[in-house]
């Protein structure tokens, strides 16, 4: 039995993600942790929500709510969506946590003992009306460039032009409104990562396997340029982390916090705090100190692409930097993005199925193997309503869902609700075990790899082999001449049944559960030998037929839900 330790990429707690967001992380990190689980090994699949930034106070502002206040109800109601699509946390955590607070103050002190960290004086824009320094989002003006009246400090939304809050004419505080804005001095904290570009790069040159797109984005930090430059890693904000040298003040530092991708993947560590604090395990340490039992733990991480170069870079830079014997990652599996029907997904705009909305119109089942089975891995990948529609209609409804219903309706027919006895398997039965056999080693080999795409074409071969072998060996007329062959055909039809929900449970764990159900069978273990596996299931055993595992998506729907999602909100 190994031991897998799995994260996915913490989502900002500033409002519901959407289906793009959860497929290039929190879906596949399940999938694998589903997998890891029924393959038998101990698994500890975290994530979070990432509560800190600007992002966070904005939107706050936006609801009306005091920051924390709005972090806890977000937190809530992305928990809530999370167990709607039925991933499979061991801890949803909260990187605003206690515990979070105490471990990225200690990792700042270690990293400071580690000569690690420099004060760098910088001169940034003050509010004397709002009593705070201003981050760039904070700031609006009128575009140099174009002008636009509404310029960003970071970037002017009319010319897409990148801007300095300096570049602004007649810059004015988001928050108050006010103009006497002024340039002051204050004092940062930096990462000296450049000092340890040799052992970074070192490090990832030795991982082996990893995915081309983690590699090649790491790489490009590594190298570009003038190569890995030193990061700032604390911020002039009210919400966040006080920065604290251990448990120390730090002189200079008042009244300032981490910056928010300092203390997000520490979250990581601290959410296994989390998780052992809400009674549900013990012995955090065994998962993430090599000292204390991690070094047989095979770390493997999920994200997108646009995450790559903190996970690849900044956090394992926090890990080695600080000296103590912190687990490593292992393997981290990016991901492109998914578009949405010809375009972007657009928070602003409206545009495209958010995750609440997705489990308003179907259950989670759907929207997984769809998302999963298009997930954007090798290059970026586009959501349209036709191929969901075909997809849904072809590969569960016909192939999957309509096995299960014509193999148990006929049963119920000719035999009642319970396995058939009588007859024997021949050689057509023979070779559909070693097709089957085939097709579940190439998914065990996918799976444990994370290839996602090729997982889902695995299973779904399997899948349709089954209702190869039931068009061809025809029960339903073989019953005419010979009725103990047909039973036997059936009892090993019912049979693979149960071993489609086993090894279909990553994928679609509701269909799963309700086939398993029906088939009033708890056995759920993964078919090492096939020959046994579809014996599980004896003569006489009782079952139901289930209700319609999966039902198909009409046009009229197709085009009703393509219209509400257009966005233009
Ligand atoms: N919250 C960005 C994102 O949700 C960021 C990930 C943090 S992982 C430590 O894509
Ligand atoms: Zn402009």
């Amino acid at each position: 039995m190994a031991r897998h330790l799995i994260t996915s990429a913490i989502p900002y707690i500033n409002g519901i993600k959407h289906l793009g967001n959860l497929v290039g992380s929190q879906l596949p990190a399940d999938l694998f942790a589903r997998y890891q689980r029924a393959r038998g090994h101990e698994v500890l699949f975290l994530c979070a929500t990432d509560e800190h930034g600007t992002p966070a106070e904005l939107a706050a502002a936006k609801a009306g709510k005091p920051v924390a206040e709005y972090c806890a109800e977000m937190h809530q109601v992305q928990a809530r969506i999370a167990e709607g699509f039925r991933l499979s946390f061991d801890h949803f955590g909260r990187s605003s946590s206690p515990q979070n607070h105490r471990l990225t103050q200690h990792f700042a002190g270690v990293l400071a003992d580690q000569g690690l960290i420099r004060e760098v004086s910088e001169t940034q824009m003050y509010s004397p009306t709002d009593g705070r320094f201003l981050p760039d989002r904070y700031i609006e003006g009128t575009c140099p460039n174009c002008g636009f009246d509404s310029a960003r400090g970071d970037q002017c939304d009319n010319c897409t032009k990148q801007l300095d809050p300096v570049d602004l004419i007649n810059p004015r505080s988001v928050i108050s409104g006010a103009t006497d804005l002024q340039m002051r001095e204050t004092k940062h904290l930096y990462l000296r990562q450049s000092t340890m570009k040799d052992q970074l790069e070192q490090w990832i040159d030795t991982r082996e396997g990893w995915p081309v797109l983690t590699t090649s984005i790491a790489k490009k930090w590594l190298n570009d340029g003038d190569g890995l430059q030193d990061r700032g890693i604390t911020r002039d904000l009210d919400w966040g982390i006080p920065v604290k040298k251990g448990e120390e003040d730090w002189p200079g530092m008042e009244g300032k916090v981490f910056y928010v991708w300092f203390d997000a993947p520490i979250e990581y560590i601290a959410c296994a705090q989390e998780w052992v604090d809400a009674g549900k395990g013990s012995d955090w340490e065994r998962w993430w100190r090599t000292d204390r039992g991690a070094e047989d733990v095979t770390y493997t991480q999920f994200m997108g692409k646009d995450n790559v170069p903190f996970h690849t870079l900044s956090f394992p830079a926090t890990i080695l930097g600080s000296g103590e014997p912190w687990k490593l990652v292992d393997y981290i599996k990016s991901f492109n993005y998914l578009n949405y029907d010809g375009g972007q997904f657009s928070t602003s705009r409206g545009r495209g199925v958010f995750m609440d909305q997705a489990l308003e119109i179907l259950p989670p089942d759907y929207w997984r193997w769809w998302l999963l089975s298009h997930a954007p891995e090798s290059s970026d990948s586009e959501f349209t309503w036709e191929n969901f529609q075909t997809s849904v209609n072809k590969d569960l409804a016909d192939v999957l869902g309509n096995f299960a219903s014509r193999v148990t309706k006929f049963c119920r027919s000719k035999f009642g609700e319970v396995v058939p006895e009588g007859g024997s398997l021949g050689p057509r039965e023979a070779q559909l075990i070693a097709d089957l056999t085939t097709k579940i080693r190439d998914y065990e080999e996918h799976m444990s790899q994370a290839e996602v795409r090729k997982s889902a074409s695995a299973l779904r071969a399997a899948w349709v082999l089954g209702n190869e072998y039931l068009q061809e060996a025809a029960p339903w007329s073989t019953f005419k001449t010979d009725p103990e062959q047909a039973a036997a055909q059936i009892r090993l039809a019912l049979n693979l049944i149960r071993l489609y929900a086993v090894i279909s449970e990553p994928f679609i764990p509701d269909a799963a559960a309700a086939l398993l159900d029906a088939l009033a069978v708890t056995d759920r273990s993964w078919p090492a030998d096939l020959d046994t596996a579809l014996q599980i299931l004896p003569a006489g055993h009782g079952f139901t037929v289930p209700e319609v595992t999966f039902r198909k998506i009409t046009d009229e729907e197709r085009e009703d839900w393509q219209a509400r999602f257009a966005g233009n909100r």
